[in-house]
């Protein structure tokens, strides 16, 4: 973290992390994609996790990955984002210090998949909004866009407006989610091109999406949502006790920071990751 990264995600939205996981996380993260059911059927489980695809044309997307494999609970804290993730997203310096994963998906796509443009500055919703006010981050959600495989020409890869978190004015051309308008050619977009293992973090309030698909083969990608502890789930998953019990705290703390207060507890302690 540096100065540096301080201001291009000011003014971009986003910033570009090299071999953000190593060969052998990669390797098993690949792995568990292989083991996958690919019949599985929208609303089907996989372990703890659900396939819940974003649209017909995303593909294959498996919500709670985290819970879908070993290898995911690594990303939850990894060292290559944890930090910047808190920064951004995490409240430093206020009395709700830490960060809370919202989202965990496992994406597959292929030729001719995609996902529709959507979010930018102008009326986003607080919940992915930008936010930075006397020099600290209040970044509503900071997602991290971990490539398992190459992601170059043709490969569908993530496409941002860079600056538009700041947008005042809608896009003209800016499409309809629901109608599943592509991004491929909106003005101002650019595709982010990742190599197996390199992460892109974005404030969600960016406007972005997945370009079309046009290569044979798969885009594997591990996409994780942070935001301040007191958000919740997206669409209300929950985790099976047993499992978070098993995972270091600081895991747990991150998917689960406020833990409920049943009537007989005792008092809580002051929630954060001080
Ligand atoms: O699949 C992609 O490249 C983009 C994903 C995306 O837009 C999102 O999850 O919000």
């Amino acid at each position: 973290m540096s100065e540096l990264d301080d201001f291009m995600f000011d003014l971009n939205g986003y910033l570009i992390l090299k071999d953000a996981v190593d060969e052998d996380l990669l390797r098993r993260l690949n792995a568990e994609f292989d083991a996958f059911p690919r019949d599985l059927g929208r609303g089907d489980w996989y372990r703890g996790g659900q396939r819940r695809d974003y649209t017909p044309e995303t593909g294959f997307e498996l919500h709670q990955a985290v819970t879908a494999g070993r290898p995911f609970e690594e990303l939850i804290d990894h060292p290559a984002w944890f930090d910047l993730v808190r920064h951004f997203a995490g409240e430093e310096g206020s009395y709700l210090p830490g960060v809370y994963i919202d989202e965990t998906i496992a994406s597959i796509r292929e030729s001719g998949g995609h996902h529709p443009v959507h979010s930018g500055g102008y009326r986003g919703a607080l919940r992915g909004s930008y936010g930075v006010s006397h020099g600290a981050f209040r970044c509503g959600q900071v997602n991290i866009i971990l490539a398992l495989t190459d992601i170059g020409e043709g490969d569908g890869a993530t496409m941002v407006v860079p600056g538009s978190h700041k947008s005042n004015f809608p896009h003209p051309l800016n499409g309809d989610y629901a109608r599943g308008d592509r991004m491929d050619a909106l003005p101002g977009a650019v595709p982010v091109h990742l190599a197996a293992g390199d992460a892109l973090l974005f404030v969600d309030g960016l406007m972005h999406g997945g370009s079309t698909r046009t290569n044979s083969g798969e885009r594997r990608v591990v996409i994780y949502r942070y935001g301040p502890i007191w958000a919740a789930s997206r669409y209300g998953y929950a985790y099976d006790e047993t499992w978070l019990g098993a995972l270091t705290e600081r895991r747990r703390r991150v998917l689960l920071p406020v833990p409920p207060v049943r009537v007989g507890d005792p008092c809580p302690a002051e929630p954060g990751d001080r």
